[in-house]
């Protein structure tokens, strides 16, 4: 039985009404977990990997269509995110699908260009500003409220044709952008995210061949790309802030994704090492905005600078800031987005080749071979691991409270998902404990994904969604898989049944 649960008087009266219900639902319930009366549950999605559409619509080529399009079958089963999962004209299907798992909130992302075809503000396309007023507008007609990605990946072709995230002019480029969306859905959109998973998209100039722009600068774009997205996301904060905060009132944030890394033994240069991935994964992009003194961690700064002397680099790799820039990246958000899915068991030693982030961190990622493994090979389902990101980020960050924006699990497309159901169950659970026992203000949790929808590099043989996906049929059909149900009934109820609570 669990007796420190944190309470207001406020929120007494509606859990007690829970306790009532998970009575009657589970049985059981002195055990089972509670979330707070306005917690905000909901689903998410991403532009390229749900709307296809790709050239419709009078949208631009970004820079996965022109990757998929100029170097085929980069993806394990081939597919690319042309047609998707067809939301671009089943956005209506998709509402319903949402609002029939009672969500308080969407995730959705916005394709920079179908708003902005060139990237820039001098072609505004009018279609693509109607089509996401549509959606906003469904969403909000079935008292949904919308949660907007600014950019998930999906830059226009013709920012990357002048250097993309390196070029630090990008910055300059995104506030225009951002301006376009306040000025034309903040009177209805009270929760922004300038940035999806920054670590996950500066790889596309590690060398990564799935994500787009797959530009091999490892250890130098890389570094380059974080700079400039780290001052577009303040531009862009900070802009709100000035001009539209008084009259809309909404929140701006960024969602950066966490795996964690635990040491794998109690030495002390393996919890070093742990602590340093942690650093360079997240704390490379949380550290400046986030933490009072601002700036990338000192250990990122040392490191790379150590090494880029050794390397006879007449400079450190990283793009340092000024301290002005550190001033004016410090303290842009109102709240921490975050993704989190798994743990990884943490050594010091050498990763990745020379010169790269990887390499730059001294520590080696291993795999928690005894925990379940979902169809993607780096996901397994290690639920305390949520727990331990949850608490560090309070630590590392705080004062600010914690929007979870995607989480979730990967088979191949079973309706009868009990893999899912577990992975949820389980790390709903922990989300809680770090909640009730630990006090970790999370005000909300997306669950990813609604559908099956187009994976990076995986296509469609590792699905994440809720709702499975026929893409063999040109109508996109959606089913709902049990994980649906499971959810459905949590996010309703805001309580967790007994038999999952850990
Ligand atoms: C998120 O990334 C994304 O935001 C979302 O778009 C995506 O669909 C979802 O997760 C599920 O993947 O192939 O071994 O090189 C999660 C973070 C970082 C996980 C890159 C996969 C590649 C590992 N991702 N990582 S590997």
């Amino acid at each position: 039985m669990r007796t420190t649960v944190k309470m207001t008087s406020a929120t007494r009266a509606h859990s007690l009404l829970l306790l009532v219900a998970s009575t009657a639902a589970w049985g059981v319930a002195q055990d089972a977990g509670q979330f707070p009366a306005d917690f905000l549950f909901g689903v998410a999605t991403a532009s390229y990997q749900i709307e296809g559409a790709w050239n419709e619509g009078g949208k631009g080529e970004n820079i996965f269509d022109h990757m998929f399009h100029t170097t085929p079958n980069l993806t394990t089963d081939g597919t690319n995110g042309d047609v998707a999962c067809d939301s671009y004209h089943k956005y209506e299907t998709d509402i319903e699908l949402a609002k029939n798992m009672s969500v308080d909130v969407y995730r959705l992302s916005i394709a920079w260009a179908r708003i902005l075809p060139t990237g820039d503000i001098n072609n505004i396309n009018q279609e693509g500003i109607d089509y996401y007023n549509n959606v906003i507008d469904g969403l909000l007609a079935n008292d949904i409220e919308p949660v907007i990605t600014m950019f998930h990946w999906d830059l226009p072709q013709k920012l990357q044709d002048i250097g993309g995230w390196p070029n630090p002019r990008l910055a300059d480029y995104f506030v225009e952008y951002a301006r376009v969306l306040y000025e034309n859905y903040g009177d209805r959109v009270k929760w922004w995210q300038t940035f999806n998973e920054p670590a996950s998209f500066v790889a596309g100039y590690s060398g990564n061949t799935a994500i787009a722009p797959a530009i091999n600068s490892s250890g130098v774009g890389d570094y380059m790309a974080a700079y400039t997205l780290l001052k577009a996301h303040a531009a862009a904060y900070r802009l709100y802030d000035e001009q539209y905060r008084a009259t809309q009132q909404g929140k701006v944030g960024i969602t950066i994704n966490v795996m964690w890394y635990e040491p794998a033994t109690d030495a002390q240069a393996d919890v070093d090492a742990a602590e340093r991935k942690n650093q360079f994964y997240a704390g490379l992009y949380g550290h400046p905005i986030f933490t009072s003194e601002g700036d990338y961690p000192a250990v990122v700064k040392q490191r790379v600078a150590e090494n880029s002397q050794a390397e006879g680099y007449p400079r450190s790799r990283l793009i340092e800031f000024t301290p002005e820039e550190v001033e004016y990246i410090k303290g842009t958000a109102d709240f921490f987005g975050l993704n989190h899915y798994t743990s990884y068991p943490t050594t010091e030693g050498v990763s990745g080749s020379n010169p790269s982030m990887d390499l730059d961190a001294g520590a080696v990622a291993g795999d928690y071979t005894d925990y379940p493994l979902a169809a993607s090979s780096w996901l397994r389902s290690v639920p305390w691991g949520f727990r331990k990101t949850l608490n560090w980020l309070v630590q590392q960050y705080p004062g600010y409270p914690i929007f979870v924006m995607e989480n979730g699990w990967s088979d191949t497309g079973e309706l009868d998902d009990q893999g899912r159901i577990d992975y949820y169950g389980a790390y709903l659970a922990e989300m809680l404990n770090a909640m009730n026992e630990d006090g970790v203000p999370v005000i909300g949790y997306t669950a990813w994904s609604l559908l099956d929808n187009f994976e990076w590099g995986t296509g469609f043989t590792t699905r994440f969604g809720l709702h499975y996906v026929d893409i063999t049929d040109p109508d996109r059909k959606r089913t709902p898989k049990a994980s649906s149900r499971f959810l459905e009934e949590i996010f309703r109820t805001k309580t967790l049944p007994a038999k999952y609570m850990r």
